[in-house]
């Protein structure tokens, strides 16, 4: 019982330091309320100042759209138009601010 409760505990933790680093706009709150507001206004398709569920479905759709397009511009360090795998490792030891960075052995 106590060892599955563990393992789950720690498959969270393994989790978390991906998930944070799957969103650019993480390390600057500006940046990412700033897009927010670019990607509510396009998706507020009639323009009312408020989100209908369609549209609201829209909103999450084109923000996942454009941080993925901002995080794969950030990994394309140059600007070839690929993430090469050394790309995608160069991304990683900068963002090991949760257990790993913690706990150095
Ligand atoms: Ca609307």
């Amino acid at each position: 019982m106590k060892n599955s409760f563990q393992v789950g505990l720690l498959a969270a933790a393994l989790l978390l330091p991906v998930g944070a680093g799957a969103f650019p706009g993480h390390g600057n709150p500006e940046e990412m309320e700033a897009l927010r507001a670019e990607v509510f206004a396009e998706a507020d398709v009639n323009d009312d100042g408020s989100l209908s569920v369609t549209e609201f479905a829209s909103f999450h759709e084109l923000l996942r759209a454009r941080i993925d397009q901002q995080r794969f511009a950030k990994l394309d360090a140059d600007g070839s138009g690929g993430v090469t795998l050394e790309e995608l490792d160069a991304m990683k030891p900068h963002r090991g601010h949760g257990l790993r960075g913690g706990r150095r052995s």
